[in-house]
């Protein structure tokens, strides 16, 4: 598999649903829709949505039918950046290469209320209605777990944190909605429920580790190669895994992580399931 034209092909893919879901930019309020638009359209590298439709590929469904719900995980992990990035919560001004969207327009919550109306769009498969989808990606972005996670993760700066809070921080407000990617992809394919167990797995071990690797890539690279401010972590006393269980060993974890990811997918078969290896191959050597 050419990882480099799947991913730009699935770039392509899910930028073009996103520009015909979301109102032109001189819809009115206009500075609210270019806001919308400036955040969306900065140069994400989409990975929920490729992996909602890695997962529906994997449970042999169509991609265009996990389309609405990859769109709506693109919206709400936006949204959480341009919340994550205000001056109340991680201050910054800088994110995916560019100014951040509070610096040139001020706050906007848009992104949230348009992902669910792009969820009613979705296809409904036999076991899974349109209200289970509405449920999944509500609950994912929810009180009890992105905002339960960065709530958390406000509170723990500059304190003295322990492992398990740590992991209570980074599942919630990364792992729910990256799991929730993956299931979202597989309820699309109308997958059996020893399918979506597997994703579930697969889901919360690859998001795990990916909010880990996050933190050391903090660490580890500059702000030119992540597109937002490095180093911060340190700086605002952040919890973090390189801060409590050090450099060496959070790379381990994140490689150990990634393994179970690997063995949870055993079920299916090796072609089916390419794409969500391969993901998370790539995912773990972003650490380099
Ligand atoms: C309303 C209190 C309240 C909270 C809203 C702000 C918020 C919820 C959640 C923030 C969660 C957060 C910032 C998690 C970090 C996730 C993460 C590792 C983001 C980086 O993801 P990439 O690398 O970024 O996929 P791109 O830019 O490529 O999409």
């Amino acid at each position: 598999m050419d990882l480099k034209a799947y991913l730009r092909s699935r770039q392509r893919k899910i930028d073009r649903a996103l520009d015909r879901y979301l109102p032109r930019a001189n819809t009115k309020p206009a500075t609210l829709h270019k806001a919308m638009r400036y955040s969306l359209f900065a140069g994400g590298k989409r990975l929920r949505p490729i992996l909602c439709l890695a997962a529906a590929e994997a449970c042999r469904g169509n991609i265009d039918d996990a389309l609405p719900l990859a769109c709506a995980l693109e919206c709400i992990h936006t949204y959480s950046l341009v919340h994550d990035d205000l001056p109340s919560m991680d201050n910054d001004d800088f994110r995916r290469g560019r100014p951040t969207c509070h610096k040139v327009f001020g706050d906007g919550i848009a992104l949230l209320t348009i992902a669910f109306e792009i969820v009613s769009r979705a296809k409904p498969a036999p076991r899974y209605n349109i209200s289970a989808l509405l449920r999944e990606i509500s609950v994912a972005a929810g009180s009890q777990k992105l905002i339960a996670g960065q709530v958390a993760d406000l509170e723990a700066e500059g304190k003295d944190v322990k492992r398990d809070q740590l992991q209570f921080i980074h599942e919630n407000k990364t792992a729910a909605i990256l799991k929730s990617s993956v299931r979202l992809g597989a309820m699309s394919a109308n997958a059996e429920p020893k399918k979506l167990f597997a994703i579930t797995r697969f889901g919360q071990r690859l998001g795990l580790a990916f909010q880990i690797i996050d933190d050391i890539l903090d660490v580890t690279q500059t702000s030119e190669i992540l597109g937002k401010s490095a180093g911060k972590d340190v700086a605002a006393k952040k919890a973090t895994y390189p801060a409590v269980i050090g450099l060496e060993k959070s790379r381990a974890e994140a490689r150990r992580l990634t393994r179970q990811a690997h063995n949870a997918l055993s079920m299916f078969s090796s072609s089916d399931a390419e794409p969500l290896h391969v993901l998370a191959n790539y995912l773990l050597e972003r650490e380099y």
